[in-house]
């Protein structure tokens, strides 16, 4: 019995909090996991959030179940974020939403809805691209394959042959995108070249799947969702998933949904009816904890307000500490080129580290970076950021 059960050698990003926490060096440094600490290297709880959690608090109230979709001021809430709150096709009632767990859940559910209804659809993915969502498809028995994304050389999208590539693909068959913030390497599309590929996607009849963690933290809320009112606009099939783990700071909560914009209400009506049937038999429906936050915090405009706020001031601290990052490389090693440690938008920055100089932080210095060189920016303040650019002047040398 279970002798068939394979070794699960760990996730690459999850993976190193553990070694993290097993480290005994005292000037360790966790630049892993996609999470924003603030100055203090503390994970914020943000004001807004604070005063929805003290409106929940008081009274104490039951906890029923919540509807399979979820509750619907946190519905609301994401489609008027991603499309706006007068858009066309809310009023047209043409996007199906359901509250999800996180993004990922929201992605799960996703792949699941693209399996059963477009069974013969591949999806595909940009070269490099956060693992999970290779796994998330492929274990939804969508098969996966990449798309030519990331040029190593100039630190740039590798533009003509993603577009050439794109139209080689299927009718219906997937491309998952990210609308802003790119994981893992920073780099974004232009507002142009989304366009171009919008125009693609349309020609060649695929079905665009924008997965947003990051809105607020790349230009601003409105920019970050570019691609995907563009999309609207356009009168394309849209997949969106949404998180609010890292622009709430309510990563445990699991809180994020799953929008499809449809043709007519009629289908996003049928669309939604799946939607919900996928969740009922995966977890029947989402904790509501999260879901009633993000609900106050979305749906009170005085809270709205200080919410958006308190996302730019993240986003701010992440490009200091970007310049700063890079102004201290630079004297350190002045023959090195750091731009892209202000070219690259969002919590992460691609370092080109070689996954022998990432295993010598860890060893020899307690920092900690995803082996494909991905750092998470977000996790640098004042106090340690000399340490880790000391730390990768050293490693660089050799
Ligand atoms: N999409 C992207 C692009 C993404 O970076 C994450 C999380 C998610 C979806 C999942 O969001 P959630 O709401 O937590 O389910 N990324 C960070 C955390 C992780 O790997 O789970 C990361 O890349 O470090």
């Amino acid at each position: 019995m279970f002798e068939r059960v394979e070794y699960y050698p760990g996730d690459p990003i999850l993976g190193l909090k553990e070694k993290f926490v097993a480290d005994t060096n005292p000037n360790k440094v966790n630049l892993g996991v996609g999470v924003y600490y603030d100055e203090a290297g503390k994970l914020p709880v943000l004001e807004c959030v604070k005063t929805a959690e003290q409106r929940i608090a008081d009274p104490i109230s039951p906890r029923p179940y919540l509807p399979m979709e979820g509750l619907p001021g946190h519905r609301k809430a994401c489609q008027e974020l991603l499309f706006g709150k007068d858009s066309k096709v809310l009023q047209e009632k043409r996007v199906a939403t359901i509250a999800s767990v996180g993004g990922s859940g929201a992605l799960k559910i996703g792949a699941e809805f693209i399996n059963e209804w477009y069974p013969d659809s591949k999806a595909y993915v940009s070269d490099p691209t956060w693992g999970n969502h290779i796994s998330i498809f492929e274990y939804s028995n969508v098969p996966v394959a990449k798309y030519p994304y990331y040029d190593k050389s100039t630190n740039s999208v590798k533009f003509d042959e993603m577009v050439a590539f794109f139209k080689t693909l299927n009718k219906n068959d997937v491309l998952i995108l990210h609308p802003c913030c790119h994981n893992p390497t920073g780099i974004d599309l232009t507002q142009d070249q989304w366009d171009t590929v919008l125009e693609v996607i349309k020609q060649h009849e695929l079905i665009p799947f924008m997965d947003i963690a990051y809105q607020g933290f790349g230009e601003d809320m409105e920019s970050d969702v570019y691609a995907i009112r563009k999309a609207v606009d356009m009168g394309l099939p849209l997949f969106v998933s949404n998180s609010f783990s890292k622009n709430l700071s309510l990563y445990g909560e699991r809180v994020g949904g799953l929008s499809v914009v449809c043709p007519t209400a009629e289908l996003a009506d049928r669309v939604f009816g799946q939607l919900q049937f996928t969740v009922r038999r995966t977890y029947s429906n989402p904790p509501s904890h999260g879901g009633h936050i993000v609900d106050i915090v979305m749906n009170d405009d005085a809270l709205y307000k200080q919410w958006v706020g308190e996302v730019y001031a993240m986003r701010d601290r992440i490009k200091a500490m970007r310049l700063k990052l890079k102004s201290v490389l630079e004297a350190k090693i002045p023959d090195r080129n750091f731009d892209y440690l202000t070219t690259q938008n969002g919590m992460f920055s691609f370092t080109g580290l070689t996954p022998e100089q990432v295993e010598r932080l860890a060893k020899e210095f307690g920092i900690y970076m995803v082996s494909n060189s991905r750092m998470c920016v977000a996790g640098l303040n004042s106090s340690n950021i000399d340490y880790v650019a000391n730390a990768m002047a050293e490693v660089l040398k050799d």
